[in-house]
């Protein structure tokens, strides 16, 4: 196979179920021409209308069953097409040949997701994203079904109804729509003390992206990666967006909502649109088998991450996203994910998080997409052959030819034929195992505290600021007196100036101790006392990589930033400012005080991407005041633009301004910093783009609190 059919071998799969209705006259599904779409069959103008219209019935037929079930859980998504290149050979660990051959380009399609909310809820709720990747790999598909958080909430499949229970809309009003700040799930919580790894993630600003082409992708669980001589290691899978790790703050969240509740999903369409393709670096770690128990945790614990002091992340190639779907439902939403989906090469361990996930995937698809056969729908097939003796179902497309449907058959010559391991036929580790058949959780899991402390301790100033405040926000939601004072109870053993800040905020003390078990969460026959806190260990200090500010690119490629225009502005400076932002592949957007064309100084006319009235400084990742005393006052006498950049400057946003634009914004609070690093007069476009790499200026947090946006 050529190169070029390699990277497309999906894209043309697909292109067998493709329709383009460009220059074709309308049918109905039976292939009859249609003359008439907009009345239907009458007797006499005025009625009445005759059942024998079939044309009408197949429309309003086909309408009435447009809708599937939503997913249970990671209803609203985002999907994008691309590809995965290898670095370099992992033979040494592994027979997979995505992880083998660095000459395929192998097709990926990726769905990304929050988790709580509904189909048609907004993309900037506090929450966990889905980050799903299916490769079409020459040897099946392999689905790496992970997050953008690198632990779970819980450590057994067994908990996972009452988890979502606990945080999707309380049942009785169905409210909150995706929103975890509130009784139910904290009442959870508060019980389950091994949530709290994942749930102070939530609480930190990965819970709120930038965009989801800066979030990193965690396949969570403990994987085995095996070689073709039979030899397993275990692997947890990393994604490193080359985008950087940037998020957003609450604040701009909330508004978000209000501004474009599709933000997440149109910036993602807009980047791959516009040919500014997102880039994740896949990395591994890797433990041998022999050091299984070395660790002050377990590697089957899927609340634990192993911290990348401890084993370095071992970066082994790349995946772009270079095509928008062509049909939401038909792709994005008709994709069928399974963390059982794996290839030769690639094997599970006992996490029991992940064995009951390998059941739970193609149960929930039976109800979603309708049949066992959702393998078939053109988004889900494999770019390989398939062949087996599994027949019939609902929406069956495949036409087996033949007499036999079983194995062993001589009457079919025998086939299919069984494929031994040497020829690429999969077969499981051959993992020893003599134990009693127990229903319990191991002594191993039973650390809650440590993980969210050293994550906790990791941060800098400003996260921890963040992490409190959305405890607070939180917890402020809650209505129930006891569930609070659990939480800062358990909050405090985690670490006491943060559990004194949300107390503080709460306007509580924290309780020295509280009624019952921390741990209900256990069988009846459990013993409790070992899983009370004050069990924390303290193995690392900090782990770099847990902070967002060390994951930070010099890169500004995909950042949108505001240039306010009004007609009259400076057009060399501005264009040259301009020019050089988009040397660098941000996106320049001219936000003027009408629609249409704007003047700049010379008469020339230029496009106006946003009227103010339009749009918001939260959706932009810097603003620009171009210069010129006419553009200024066109400034000054509009709605809104004041508000714009008093807004961005609250959010500690770089705002670079030309001096000529003076009366403009001296009605803003710029002139309050014009000693911040991130407030630009006059400076050049390299100091722009410096700042805008460093995505904000945390260190102005403390002085916004006097503009009131
Ligand atoms: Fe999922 N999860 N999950 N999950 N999950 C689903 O499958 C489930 C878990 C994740 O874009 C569902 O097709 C159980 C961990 C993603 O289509 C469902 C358990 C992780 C997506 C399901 C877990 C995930 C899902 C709903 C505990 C991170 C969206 C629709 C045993 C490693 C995939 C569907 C997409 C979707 C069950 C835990 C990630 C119901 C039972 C841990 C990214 O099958």
């Amino acid at each position: 196979m050529s190169d070029e059919k390699k990277e497309n071998a999906k894209s043309q799969d697909l292109k067998a179920n493709t329709k383009n209705a460009e220059g074709k006259t309308m049918t109905t599904n039976q292939g009859v021409k249609v003359n008439d779409t907009n009345n239907s069959l009458k007797a006499g103008e005025r009625g009445a209308s005759l059942l024998e219209d079939f044309i009408l019935r197949e429309k309003i037929t086909h309408f009435d069953h447009e809708r599937i079930p939503e997913r249970i859980v990671h209803a609203r998504g985002s999907g994008a097409h691309g590809y995965f290149e290898l670095y370099e050979g992992l033979e040494e660990y592994t027979r997979a040949g995505i992880f083998t051959d660095t000459s395929r380009k192998t097709p990926v399609f990726v769905r990304f997701s929050t988790v709580a909310g509904s189909k048609g809820s907004a993309d900037l709720a506090r929450d966990v994203r889905g980050f799903a990747v299916k490769f079409y790999t020459e040897e099946g598909i392999f689905d790496l079904v992970g997050n953008n958080m690198p632990i779970f909430f819980i450590q057994d499949a067994m908990k996972f109804p009452d988890l979502i229970h606990s945080v999707k809309p309380e049942p009785d009003r169905e409210i909150p729509q995706a929103a975890s700040a509130h009784d139910t799930f904290y009442d959870f919580v508060s019980h389950t003390t091994e949530t709290l790894h994942n749930h102070i993630w939530v609480m930190s600003d990965r819970a709120i992206p930038r965009s989801l082409r800066m979030m990193e992708g965690f396949g969570i669980h403990t994987f085995r990666l095996v070689n073709a001589e039979g030899k397993s290691h275990f692997v947890k899978f990393h994604w490193k967006p080359l985008q950087g790790t940037h998020s957003i703050t609450w604040d701009e969240a909330v508004k978000i909502h209000g501004a474009d509740a599709d933000f997440h999903r149109r910036d993602l369409w807009d980047a791959i649109d516009s040919g500014q393709f997102p880039e994740w670096e896949l990395g591994m770690q890797i433990v041998p088998e022999e050091d299984e128990h070395k660790f002050d945790f377990d590697l089957l614990d899927p609340t634990k991450l192993i911290p990348e002091e401890m084993v370095p992340v071992k970066i082994v190639g790349k995946m772009t996203l270079n095509r928008n779907p062509d049909n939401f439902f038909a792709e994005t939403e008709q994709v069928a994910f399974h963390p059982g989906h794996v290839v030769p090469g690639i094997d599970f361990t006992n996490d029991p998080l992940l064995q009951g996930r390998l059941f739970s995937y193609t149960d929930t698809q039976l109800s979603r997409l309708g049949s066992p056969n959702f393998h078939e729908i053109p988004i889900n097939r494999p770019v390989n052959e398939t062949h087996n003796n599994q027949r019939d179902a609902h929406m069956r497309m495949t036409i087996n030819k033949g007499k036999t449907a079983y194995f062993p058959n001589s009457i079919g010559g025998g086939c299919p034929h069984l494929a031994k391991m040497a020829e690429g036929g999969f077969t499981s580790y051959e993992e020893r195992i003599d134990a009693k058949k127990v229903r319990a959780r191991s002594e191993s899991f039973s650390d809650h505290y440590s993980q969210p402390a050293l994550f906790y301790r990791s941060l800098t100033d400003w996260e921890k600021e963040h992490v409190a405040d959305a405890y607070t926000f939180e917890l402020g939601k809650c209505t129930y007196e006891h569930i609070k004072k659990r939480m800062l109870y358990i909050i405090n053993q985690i670490d006491d100036e943060l559990a004194s800040k949300v107390a503080e905020g709460l306007g509580m003390d924290i309780p020295k101790k509280i009624d019952g078990p921390v741990n209900q969460a256990l069988g009846a026959d459990d013993d409790v006392e070992k899983h009370q806190p004050g069990k924390k260990k303290n193995y690392l200090e900090k782990s770099e990589a847990l902070s967002l500010t060390h994951l930070k690119t010099d890169s500004i490629a995909t950042r949108k930033i505001a240039f306010l225009v009004g007609d009259g502005f400076d057009g060399e400076a501005t264009m040259k400012m301009k020019d050089a932002l988009e040397k660098e592949h941000a996106m320049v957007h001219l936000v003027a005080p009408h629609g249409g064309k704007v003047k700049c100084d010379h008469d020339k006319e230029h496009d106006v991407d946003a009227a103010i009235m339009t749009t918001e400084s939260v959706l932009y990742d810097a603003v620009y005041i171009a210069g010129g005393e006419k553009s200024a006052k066109a400034l000054s006498n509009a709605p809104k633009t004041v508000k714009f950049v008093n807004e961005a400057l609250k959010h500690c946003k770089v705002v670079s301004a030309n001096s000529s634009a003076e009366e403009f914004y001296s009605h803003t609070f710029l002139k309050d910093f014009k000693d911040d690093k991130a407030v630009l007069i006059d400076q050049s476009p390299a100091d722009f783009v410096k700042q805008i790499a460093a995505h904000r200026n945390w260190d102005r947090r403390k002085q916004v609190d006097q503009i009131p946006v």
